[in-house]
């Protein structure tokens, strides 16, 4: 058996490079390291040990020599013979969460969310809800939390309005989250002023606008956002 050389060299950087392709949820440096390897095109890695998630990169790093060492994040650049290619080729799919750049999501790292906003086309909910899956997200976004909302509502311009989670169950007119095929009932709401008022007339979705959370027709057609659970 062909011995498979790599070389991991620990840099030194004081801010994370914002040009990373995919963020992974992970459990410690060495998955990260495992991610990295396994994708022929990634030479270096980020491990964040507070939020356990994983970095990848196209490009080496360049070290800063002014920058001292931080145990909180690790970065490393990864050499490799070609024979680490062939191993790790045929070694088992990750079944870790994947962040992906490439698909146009954006990984927040405070928040610990990885999302995509959908601005350009408006869909009505169940679509918008398909198009997050297809394109390998969990669902559309969860704002279940006072962060999400400050955050997520600012995104959307004035006279706007995007889809999120959540949907009235008209026998119980509980609102609730999609879990797959489970119903969960949603712990956060946050609504706009006035709102929710379309009981009566069937608004059984949620959409966000500047001001706040709207019950809105599921055939109304919206933005939205897709979210990926990390
Ligand atoms: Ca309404």
């Amino acid at each position: 058996m062909a011995t498979a050389k790599m070389v991991f060299d620990l840099v030194l950087i004081t801010t994370l490079p914002t040009d990373y392709n995919k963020v992974i949820k992970v459990e410690s440096a060495l998955d990260c390291a495992l991610e990295c390897i396994r994708k022929p095109r990634c030479d270096a890695m980020a491990f964040s040990a507070p939020q356990q998630v994983c970095y990848l990169y196209k490009q080496s790093f360049q070290g800063d020599p002014t920058a001292t060492s931080n145990m909180d994040l690790l970065l490393y650049n990864i050499k490799r013979g070609t024979e680490c290619n062939e191993v790790f080729a045929s070694s088992r799919k990750s079944t870790n969460t994947v962040c992906d750049q490439k698909k146009g999501y954006s990984y927040e790292p405070n928040m610990n969310v990885c999302y995509k906003y959908h601005s350009s086309e408006k869909f009505q909910h169940a679509a918008a809800k398909d198009i997050c899956i297809n394109e390998g997200a969990s669902n559309l976004l969860k704002v279940n939390s006072d962060e999400k909302q400050a955050f997520f509502t600012k995104l959307v311009p004035s006279g706007s309005y995007a889809y999120i989670q959540g949907d009235r169950r008209d026998s119980t007119g509980e609102w609730v989250y999609w879990e797959e095929t489970t119903a969960a009932v949603m712990s956060y709401t946050n609504w706009a002023d006035g709102q929710p008022n379309g009981a009566q007339s069937g608004q059984n979705c949620i959409s966000i606008d500047a001001t706040g959370q709207h019950d809105a027709g599921c055939h109304y057609y919206n933005y939205f956002f897709c979210e990926k659970y990390m």
